[in-house]
């Protein structure tokens, strides 16, 4: 039967991870109350996002660069410490690995007694905040595995994205989107500010089997391998391809989750594994993209498969439909035969 709008403004993100669950196990609650903090930073950055322009600490760079050598926004910092701070006070996660710092950040009171580790992109496509385009967060739950003795996080070296406990990501666009898995379809919520609630808007979403989007930053293309380039040809010339690329790989796989499609990011001459971090962009997103039906590969491995050498690790990424992440492979294959 319709469901009752006061149904619909219940079922609220913590609730929904508890009836995911089925349970209401310590791990559930766990995982719910986890899910309460980031939904808590997705809160606090909206808000500080919707005020760009009119205060100080969003807009422009610290003038500092970061690990990766990128300039630092202010909003990258801002956003990095509201995640830390969310869950100091939550005494849930030991760990957080994130984009913005070299070595994971520890928060000794609540290790050992919260096994989780939290691996973050608070601020995903961070360029565009000035010039007021959607922009994300990207978030990854593992469960600690081992000892941690000597705070280098090798664990998170030891398995591959199927060790994930939930991922998923804060979409900073017209409406502010949370999309998360548990490993039990996806499922997104929309910011409702009168009610300062993420409330269920679409559950157990499929992205389709194929889509018109491709999604890539052709300004590469005399970068790529001759097989990237093969595919381009080919869905110039075909009819029923269109191209879509925001500078924000959230939105653009935001697109592609509801409308189908591709997104590729290829290794260039300049950077031969792609730009992506595995650990808390692609394997994310893998995991999301796999549990709406899709697939996320290296073009030689599937993601979730792929175990880092190093935190801060990155991957080639085609990820989307399932027949357009076949065109994508079909294409890679053909390359090697030619080699
Ligand atoms: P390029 C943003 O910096 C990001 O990590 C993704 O969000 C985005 O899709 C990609 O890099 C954009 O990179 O090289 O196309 O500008």
């Amino acid at each position: 039967e319709r469901e009752s709008a006061l149904d619909r403004d219940c079922t609220t993100l913590s609730r929904h991870v508890l009836e995911q669950l089925h349970s209401f196990s310590s791990d559930a609650q766990d995982l719910s109350a986890i899910m309460t903090r980031i939904a808590l930073a997705g809160k606090l950055i909206a808000r500080r996002l919707s005020r760009a322009g009119l205060m100080e600490g969003v807009l422009g760079f610290t003038g500092d660069t970061n690990v990766q050598g990128e300039s630092v926004k202010k909003m990258d910092i801002y956003a990095n410490e509201v995640f830390i701070s969310v869950f100091k006070q939550s005494g849930l996660v030991c760990r957080l690995a994130s984009e913005e710092m070299e070595q994971p950040y520890y928060i000794p009171e609540n290790c050992p007694v919260g096994r989780y580790t939290l691996l973050y992109d608070p601020i995903d496509g961070s360029s565009n905040v000035d010039i007021n385009i959607n922009v994300g967060s990207i978030f990854s739950i593992r469960q600690q595995e081992g000892e941690d003795t000597d705070g280098t996080a090798q664990d998170l070296l030891q398995s591959g994205g199927r060790s994930q406990l939930a991922a998923g990501y804060i979409l900073y666009g017209p409406s502010t989107m949370l999309v998360y898995s548990i490993g039990r379809g996806v499922h997104a919520f929309v910011l409702d500010p009168s009610l300062g609630e993420f409330i269920l808007a679409d559950e157990n979403l499929k992205t389709p089997e194929h889509g018109p989007v491709y999604s890539v930053n052709e300004g590469n293309f005399w970068q790529w391998d001759e097989p990237i380039r093969d595919y381009t040809r080919y869905v110039h010339r075909h009819e029923g391809y269109t191209a879509r690329y925001g500078g924000a790989m959230v939105g653009d796989f935001h697109r592609i989750l509801y409308q189908g499609g591709v997104f590729l990011y290829p290794g260039t001459t300049e950077n031969p594994d792609g730009k992506l971090r595995l650990l808390y962009e692609s394997a994310p997103l893998a995991f999301l993209m796999e549990q709406a039906g899709g697939r996320a590969t290296t073009g030689t491995q599937e993601i979730l498969d792929v175990v880092p050498t190093k935190l801060h690790a990155r991957t080639p990424l085609f990820i989307g439909s399932r027949k357009d992440v076949a065109l994508v492979e079909s294409f890679l294959q053909e390359g090697v035969k030619r080699q």
